[in-house]
């Protein structure tokens, strides 16, 4: 199922004449306050985030899951429906592979649908967290930590196979995140586990091309619930520098205990120029993968202040790999793709209309009331006038989740696929 460029630029014109409305009234606003409106908008057509292959279906726990009618059932048919959502949204330019829930079969003809649909391919995704089919041993207890050398080994050797794999497709990263760790006090030895886990992957650092970066990605817990191996971000970043320079920490924004200061780890990292990449999602309690900004948004906004500060300063911090990592239990994977890729447009356009440097000036001056002021006043700018100005002038959907529906792009994907098809993934 694809959609056209003239079928957006149709339905974009019946409400062409509200947006440039309220566009000319914010961007007059935005003038008044000397804000470079065409520098954003710039910077916001340029942001590109990865789509995750395991999210393009319907998601599920443990408790169970109720599938999506018209589910991809196949790579090819995941690309075409993150083609679907680059055109809506001109940001979700690229895609994240999961192995082996995504083995291209037909590296060239995935190469080429991947093309036809205008994506490229970001980091991909190991997965030594489940026992394949074929496999004669097990990641039960731990892959890269595992005390027994055979298995550590066949996790070393998983990784370099998905390093050879995403080589072909045109990828230059890995994502490394291990479920490595214990139930029970006493069950594992920490320092062993992390010694061992610290060796894999310098292994596994010293047989990537050159031009390849790893980006380790940590979490408290699940599906171990008394310890895990790269349980929090020093941990991560102390395994990346005992790597090497292209080797860096993955922020999940779901993998942090409750009431977890993310933007200051964010700061920190980007200052030790090892901030390698985010898997964007929001939460309530746990690793929830819930619709971007759709439980903490001012939280969200308050990380990209330190992006936005930290890619101006920290010259030593490569840009970061901007991924979505969401499940969707029970909203349509597309739709709720296309909110969470709204919600970070909006976070990054109002983190831009911050003025640094009158901040940094008020935070030298210990003003902090001011600093409030100048936070806030971004963060309680309406700037979905800029983000859809953004798209329009990349010809995509003013109104992307309007569009899609519009459309009928679910309606036609159930014609062709039906209502049984299961996507690979979480
Ligand atoms: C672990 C995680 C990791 C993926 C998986 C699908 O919770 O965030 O990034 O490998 O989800
Ligand atoms: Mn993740």
């Amino acid at each position: 199922m694809r959609i056209h460029q003239n079928q957006i630029s149709e339905i974009n014109k019946q409400k062409s004449d509200e947006h440039h409305r309220e566009f000319s009234f914010l961007s007059n606003s935005l003038i008044k306050r000397e804000v470079d409106v065409s520098w954003i908008l710039q910077k916001l057509s340029d942001f590109q985030v990865a789509i995750p292959s395991w999210a393009l279906g319907a998601g599920g726990t443990r408790f169970g899951r109720f599938s999506y009618a018209g589910e991809p059932a196949s790579l090819e048919e995941k690309l075409d429906d993150i083609g679907i959502l680059h055109l809506l949204t001109n940001a979700a330019g690229s895609v994240s592979l999961h192995i082996p829930w995504d083995i291209p079969e037909d590296i060239s003809a995935i190469k080429e649908i991947a093309k036809s649909n205008k994506l490229l391919f970001d980091a991909v995704n190991s997965n030594t967290f489940q026992d394949q089919p074929d496999m004669k041993m097990s990641y039960k207890f731990g892959s890269l930590s595992n005390a027994d050398a055979v298995i550590r080994m066949k996790a070393i050797e998983h990784n370099i196979e998905v390093v050879k794999l995403g080589n072909a497709l045109g990828s230059k990263s890995l994502t490394v995140w291990l479920a490595d760790g214990s139930n029970f006090p006493g069950q594992q030895n920490f320092q062993s586990a992390l010694k061992l886990t610290q060796e894999s992957l310098q292994h596994i650092y010293k047989a990537m091309p050159e031009d390849w970066k790893l980006f380790i990605e940590y979490k408290p817990y699940e599906p171990n619930f008394y310890s895990t191996v790269i349980q929090d971000w020093g941990t991560s970043f102390m395994l990346a520098n005992a790597c090497g320079e292209r080797a860096f920490t993955l922020v999940d924004l779901g993998h942090h205990l409750p009431n977890t200061n993310i933007e200051q780890i964010v700061a920190t990292l980007m200052m030790k120029g090892k901030l390698g990449g985010f898997h964007f999602n929001d939460s309530k309690y746990g690793d929830d993968d819930l619709t971007v900004g759709s439980i903490k948004p001012y939280a969200l906004f308050l990380i990209f202040n330190e992006l936005v500060f930290g890619m101006e300063k920290n010259s030593q911090n490569p840009t970061p790999a901007w991924m979505i990592d969401a499940s969707h239990n029970v909203k349509d994977p597309l739709e709720d793709l296309i909110q969470s890729l709204e919600a970070i447009m909006i976070a990054y356009a109002q983190a831009l209309l911050i003025d640094q440097n009158l901040l940094r000036q008020a935070q030298q001056d210990h003003d902090v009331v001011l600093c409030q002021e100048i936070l806030q006043n971004a963060y309680r700018t309406d700037v979905r006038p800029l983000v859809r100005e953004a798209r329009l002038l990349n010809n995509a959907a003013l109104y992307p989740v309007d569009a899609y529906r519009e459309l009928a792009v679910r309606r036609s994907l159930i014609d062709e696929r039906g209502t049984k098809t299961v996507a690979t993934g979480l």
